[in-house]
């Protein structure tokens, strides 16, 4: 019999790659999206366009223990993949209350159907590096201790924390990802990456002359989706529920991800790069570096992608699409 996966997110972009890498292992994928995604297909499934043939949909809110209870009613999953959340952390220092009420009730709503209802269900938490915050030791592993640096942070915390209590009062399969920063050609616009490639990608066309941004000189871990969601699967095939970071073990300033992009075009970032006050944060997260030898020896993971490559696909994909499609890529005014 195939295994049946649940994945909430399943429109972003790891639920999207999580989705295709499930179904090549023969998993019967499914996924949670809102009602107003199922009204607007064109717009809110262009990452899972080409797989909706092969997965069910079943909308829900986050915000409404019902309606996921309900859909934990009528399906035996073996294995739910918690991806959705409020995701950007500049969103959740404009709004933290919303970010708290999705990211930390909308976990508690799954696992508190999931322990009603299907308790052998395996479930995977989409913890993060900006758990870390303020960092205790460089680089960040397991047992390093937390220091949230924004809302969104905070918000992830109290998810690891509900995590791990399923799993130690109830005895449930329930374990978290400590995931760095992930990326790809599918990151939304609003992200620092996906915003810098796009818009490499404007200036060559001649559609913008400038690149604003906000400091330069934060370091992040920067991986490639596609390659996280493999440990995500991993984690859920262990004998024992475990939490594991996910990390390259490589850190690069926002300025050498700049750097790099703008070389691929053969321009140099600092003629277009402008600093704006307005994309600096309340707290930063300075510095993230992961050091991901417990998901190398017990998960035998390890990612594909160097950063050069990284940077490299999402420059050459953006090209693509703005050649296309001049107009849609306007990530400069985020
Ligand atoms: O910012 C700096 C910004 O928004 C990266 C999420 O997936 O990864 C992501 O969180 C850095 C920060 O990602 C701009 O201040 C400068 O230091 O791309 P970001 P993030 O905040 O690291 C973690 C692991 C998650 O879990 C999150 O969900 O870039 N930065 N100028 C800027 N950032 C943005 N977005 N826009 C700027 O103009």
């Amino acid at each position: 019999m195939n295994k049946k996966a649940l994945i909430t997110g399943i429109t972003g972009q790891d639920g999207s790659y999580l989705a295709e890498y499930l179904l090549d292992l023969g998993y019967e994928v499914h996924g949670l999206v809102r009602r107003v995604a199922l009204e607007d297909p064109q717009r809110r499934f262009t990452r899972i366009s080409h797989l909706l043939e092969k997965i069910t949909l079943h909308p829900a809110s986050l915000e409404s223990y019902p309606s996921i209870f309900h859909i934990f009613s009528q399906h035996n999953f073996d294995e739910c993949y918690h991806l959705a959340a409020q995701s950007f952390v500049a969103e959740s220092f404009a709004d933290g209350f919303s970010t708290m009420n999705t990211n930390i009730n909308g976990t508690h709503y799954i696992l508190a159907a999931i322990r009603e209802l299907r308790p052998e269900c395996r479930f995977y938490f989409a913890g993060t590096s900006e758990m870390f915050g303020k960092v205790k030791e460089i680089p960040q592993r397991e047992t390093t201790p937390f220091h949230p640096r924004s809302p969104y942070g905070i918000s992830k915390v109290a998810g690891f924390d509900l995590t791990r209590n399923y799993r130690e009062a109830y005895n449930m399969f329930c374990c978290s990802g400590l995931l760095f920063n992930h990326e790809g050609p599918r990151r939304g616009f609003e992200f620092v990456t996906r915003k810098i490639t796009s818009t490499v990608a404007r200036i060559k066309f001649g559609l913008a002359s400038e690149l604003r941004l906000g400091n330069l000189e934060a370091k992040r871990d920067w991986g490639h989706a596609a390659d996280y969601v493999r440990a995500m699967h991993a984690m859920l095939q262990q004998p024992e529920p475990e939490d594991f970071v996910v990390a390259t073990g490589e850190t690069h300033s926002v300025r050498e991800f700049c750097e790099l992009a703008f070389a691929q075009v053969d321009l140099n970032y600092r003629d277009y790069v402008v600093i704006d006050g307005k994309h600096y944060r309340p707290a930063e997260v300075d510095m993230l570096v992961g050091d991901s030898t417990k998901a190398r020896e017990i998960l035998n993971w390890q990612p594909q992608y160097t950063f050069d490559e990284l940077v490299k696909e999402m420059v050459e994909n953006d090209l693509e699409l703005t050649a296309l499609q001049p107009r849609k890529l306007a990530a400069s005014e985020i």
